[in-house]
């Protein structure tokens, strides 16, 4: 994976959308620029078996019509299922080299928020690392409390060359501080599902990143 594809890095699930259909944000988010999308199906009255199944797969489906990454949160299995781009995994979830055992070449992304957790991220080849939450977050009921940019920065000292999203409570004001300590990149729920105007949300988002400043 390219460290770009990090940029806007949109996390949903059917109980992150309240209002609007799921798979309607979903394709508004693809048409305004999300790099990469997370199918997370947690929280309240998920959808299970093979509505759930249909559900990935139609969130599958709409991300490769825009070639954006599509990457499953925790389930390896659904992941290898539908021939996903790649998982995402917790330090609740597989261990890191079980599940790179299990998925192959596949992206593989794992959160970490100590130097214990991130070298065994990187020794089992983690394609990249989640930091956070950064600030608090309404959108994971067992999220760490919030640990601010301190990390990040270290991390990001540590390995120029690491791909580094960061996570938690972002929004248009105060992405600025996460690419400022050094993130390729940001990975919402909130901010895009709750929005009133997803592609100025969008827009507004990508500005911080360096790679926008550059087209600029
Ligand atoms: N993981 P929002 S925080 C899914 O810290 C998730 O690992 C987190 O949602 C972590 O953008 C989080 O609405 C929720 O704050 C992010």
């Amino acid at each position: 994976m390219k460290r770009d594809n990090l940029q806007l890095y949109f996390i949903m699930g059917t109980s992150n959308v309240l209002i609007q259909k799921p798979l309607n944000v979903l394709e508004k988010a693809l048409q305004s620029g999300i790099t990469m999308f997370q199918f997370r199906e947690k929280g309240p009255n998920t959808l299970t078996g093979q509505a759930y199944e249909n559900f990935a797969q139609e969130c599958q489906k709409l991300c490769q019509q825009y070639n954006v990454p599509f990457i499953v949160n925790d389930d390896v299995e659904l992941a290898v299922k539908l021939g996903a781009d790649g998982v995402h995994i917790g330090q609740e979830d597989l261990p890191v080299s079980m599940v790179r055992e299990k998925i192959g070449s596949m992206i593989l992304g794992v959160s970490v928020h100590s130097q214990a957790e991130l070298q065994t991220a990187l020794q089992y080849g983690a394609d990249y690392v989640g930091i956070g939450p950064i600030f608090a977050t309404s959108s994971k009921k067992d999220a760490k409390p919030p640990s601010g940019t301190k990390f990040l920065q270290q991390v990001r000292i540590q390995y120029p060359e690491l791909p580094i999203v960061a996570i938690g409570g972002l929004n248009c004001s105060n992405a600025h501080t996460v690419f400022k300590a050094g993130a390729d990149g940001i990975a919402v729920i909130s901010a895009i599902c709750e929005s009133e105007d997803i592609s100025n949300t969008i827009s507004t988002l990508k500005s911080f990143s360096i790679l926008d400043k550059k087209i600029k």
